[in-house]
């Protein structure tokens, strides 16, 4: 915003000179967006598996709770009941490596690892899992992790 204002002010002040036809100073090149954005995801190639988020009138669940997946598998979470609910990893309960592939390839993250609320009835939450890491992937719901709506993926190469 400041580069924007600094480069509005010159070119007021250019053309209250008379109006040479000259550029302003420049300005420092901006950041490229893709510097910023998260590195591409790559391409899912594998199988896609369900999961539910359900409420069954007492306690929150995931629907399996625990599922093996290979590399390049897609995670399909549904809100089926009992939402909003979300999906979010436990940073230190990912393999290594897992924090840089989940953030490329978790779309509209709240904040690092964790997904966006599903609050609309059937909404679905679709994680690829290419590129992941072998090992356990533990997961919760953020609203309901206190009654206990949690989950692990196994991830195998
Ligand atoms: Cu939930």
């Amino acid at each position: 915003m400041q580069k924007i204002s600094l480069i509005a002010g010159l070119a007021v002040l250019v053309a209250a000179c008379g109006g040479e036809n000259k550029a302003p100073e420049q300005a420092p090149a901006a950041t490229p967006a893709a510097e910023m954005a998260p590195a591409a995801a790559p391409a899912p190639t594998g199988t896609t598996h369900d999961v539910n988020m359900e409420f069954d009138g007492k306690t929150y669940h995931f629907v399996p709770s625990t599922l093996t997946i290979k590399a390049g598998d897609v995670v399909n979470f549904h809100n089926v009941s009992g939402g909003p609910h979300n999906v979010a990893f436990w940073a230190d309960s990912i393999p290594a490596g897992a924090a840089a592939v989940l953030g490329a390839n978790m779309p509209d993250q709240m904040q690092p690892l964790s997904g966006t609320m599903l609050v609309v009835q059937d909404a679905v939450y679709t994680i690829s899992f290419a590129g992941a890491p072998e090992g356990e992937y533990k997961f919760y719901c953020l609203p309901h992790l206190a009654m206990g709506m949690k989950g692990m993926i196994t991830v195998e190469d």
